[in-house]
């Protein structure tokens, strides 16, 4: 059996779980906050969340771990059969992840967390987003997936990091840079709200953040 570790609220759990759903792969969670604990560095090296408990051992790095899964559970794909296109994915999901969500990170704390940013921070982190937005829109297809007219690893990366995206510059800048940017988003997170796995991985969002509001 497979053990998901983390909390329903890092976009690096909620991309691993939503591939677990969508592959039909069977796994329970265990809740796990991030933490420099020695228990909790023996199974994560850096001590973060998400990581992956297998049969065969633990896994930490949600890429890593999302290509051990396509590699194993063969029976529902997440990539295209054909090189290209298969690397079309991974270059979206680079993108993403690099250009975009690694710099948004940086208003996490401030954006959620009750923490704060300097003005500077933020200025630096628009400039990159900025940048990394325009980009993505020179990439995107949206017809109506983000890599064209099949549902792929891709789609849920987006899934996982554009509610971040948003929310954050919505909160930090007054204004969703992400759909600014890129409007066609709106009708994208539509058509993937319509999916079964997506609507479960935002409700169990939705809930620990109402948990977490209550305390
Ligand atoms: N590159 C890692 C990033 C994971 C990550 O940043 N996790 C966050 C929660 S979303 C975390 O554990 N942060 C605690 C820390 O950085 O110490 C991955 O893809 O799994």
């Amino acid at each position: 059996m497979i053990t998901l570790c983390g909390v329903s609220l890092s976009n690096y759990y909620n991309k691993i779980k939503l591939v677990l759903l969508e592959k039909e792969i069977e796994f329970i969670e265990e809740n796990v906050l991030p933490s420099q604990d020695p228990a909790l560095l023996a199974r994560s090296p850096l001590g973060k969340i998400p990581f992956l408990e297998t049969e065969a051992g633990v896994l930490s790095e949600s890429q890593v771990i999302l290509e051990y899964l396509e590699d194993n559970f063969t029976a529902i794909p997440l990539y295209p059969s054909q090189a290209f296109e298969r690397a079309k994915c991974r270059e979206l999901i680079q993108h993403i992840e690099l250009n975009i969500e690694l710099h948004v990170r940086r208003l996490y704390k401030e954006a959620f967390f009750g923490g704060s940013v300097t003005d500077e921070i933020k200025a630096e982190v628009l400039e990159k987003t900025e940048l990394g937005l325009h980009g993505l829109a020179r990439l995107v297809k949206f017809s109506p997936y983000i890599s064209g007219n099949v549902f792929t690893m891709a789609d849920c990366i987006a899934v996982a990091h554009f509610f971040m995206i948003s929310a954050a510059t919505q909160k930090i800048y007054g204004e969703d840079k992400l759909l600014a940017i890129i409007p066609h988003v709106a009708e994208y997170n539509e058509v993937l709200a319509e999916r079964l796995a997506v609507q479960k991985v935002i409700a169990d969002r939705a809930q620990m953040v109402m948990a977490m509001m209550l305390k």
